[in-house]
């Protein structure tokens, strides 16, 4: 009888918790936007948490929204920061595994705290969910405004075009009016079948859930090929939509992470897909937003080490030989 590690239901299917916080940065609203109000709180290992690092770069939020990152270790006790004095030394080789530090993470910038349930317990003592990355932390109300990616990165792509300066970064509209209809239906199947049918697979706790899971996966990898294959750089409109970022951020951890890992192995993008393969190594050797958010130390070291009931060893493995082929 497999064990249930306590991520799934009965029926062996992996449920994803409803996130909490819903306020919203707004002009006239509780969170206006000002430049350095606003903290972010990330793991450059999430996905979700990835979303909105790419699009605080697109935009060119990097000095008006800080940012803290955790430790890519999800152990008993949930996500944890480098000790303030750990953050100032040289960070550890990735191969030692430390607890206390490693390359990219940082302390929490805002309290110096250990863990990133110190930060929901301040904004409500009795929160009582996962205390999942992304957060978004208003430094003057001192309370978290949100913790659903797909809402932060909508607050980031518009809520802040009044105080940016002019030029490109404050025009681009990754969610663009006439688009919305298109956006909103793609993203709807690609969150249902990759970005969260990636983790359906790997946690599915019966062998019926998982394959059900991976065959619905490589099912809608199918169609993204198929939208790709005239060759266009992004899916939709002709320029770059959220609906490429929420899309990048699965599949760019795919072979090195997902391939293996969460056993979602009826093929590779590298060898499989090629036109999706184009479209992933367009987005991240061209455009900086993509690459400089990509950490492919911390995403293997966090899979691999921090789910004990799917890697008990924590062993990390070496390949792929390249973590994404050159263009
Ligand atoms: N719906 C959330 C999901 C975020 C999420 O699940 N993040 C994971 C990391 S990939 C997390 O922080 N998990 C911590 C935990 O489950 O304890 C969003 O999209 O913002």
């Amino acid at each position: 009888m497999a064990t249930n590690p306590g991520w799934a239901g009965k029926d062996g299917h992996f449920k994803r918790q409803v996130s909490a916080f819903r306020d919203h940065i707004e002009e006239n609203g509780e969170h206006p936007p000002e430049k350095g109000r606003y903290h972010l709180y990330v793991c450059y290992a999430c996905p979700w948490a990835h979303r909105a690092l790419i699009i605080r770069q697109l935009k060119g939020l990097e000095d008006y929204i800080d940012v803290s990152y955790v430790h890519p270790h999800m152990l008993e006790g949930g996500w944890h920061f480098v000790k303030p004095d750990n953050a100032k030394k040289q960070a550890a080789p990735v191969s030692e595994h430390s607890f206390d530090t490693f390359p990219g993470s940082t302390e929490d910038h805002l309290f110096g705290s250990e863990y990133m349930s110190e930060i929901y317990k301040k904004a409500d003592p009795n929160y009582s969910q996962r205390f999942t990355v992304p957060v978004v932390w208003d430094k003057k109300s001192n309370t978290l405004v949100n913790n659903e990616s797909s809402e932060i990165i909508r607050d980031f792509n518009s809520a802040f075009n009044s105080t940016l300066p002019d030029g490109e970064k404050k025009e681009l509209d990754l969610y663009p009016e006439d688009l919305r209809k298109e956006i909103d239906e793609l993203n709807t199947w690609v969150y249902d079948d990759i970005n969260n049918g990636v983790y359906k697979s790997g946690f599915a706790t019966t062998q019926e859930a998982y394959e059900k899971n991976v065959v619905q996966l490589f099912k809608s990898l199918d169609r993204v090929e198929k939208i790709l294959s005239d060759g266009r750089d992004y899916l939709i409109g002709g320029k770059l939509t959220e609906a490429d970022v929420r899309t990048y951020t699965t599949i760019v951890r795919f072979d090195p992470v997902y391939h293996g890992h969460f056993k979602c192995n009826l093929g590779s993008i590298r060898h499989d897909y090629p036109h999706i393969n184009r479209w992933l190594k367009n987005l991240y050797w061209n455009n900086p937003a993509f690459k400089d958010t990509t950490d492919f130390d911390q995403i293997k070291e966090h899979y691999y080490y921090s789910h004990g009931n799917i890697n008990p060893t924590r062993v990390v493995p070496l390949g792929p030989k390249e973590d994404i082929e050159p263009l």
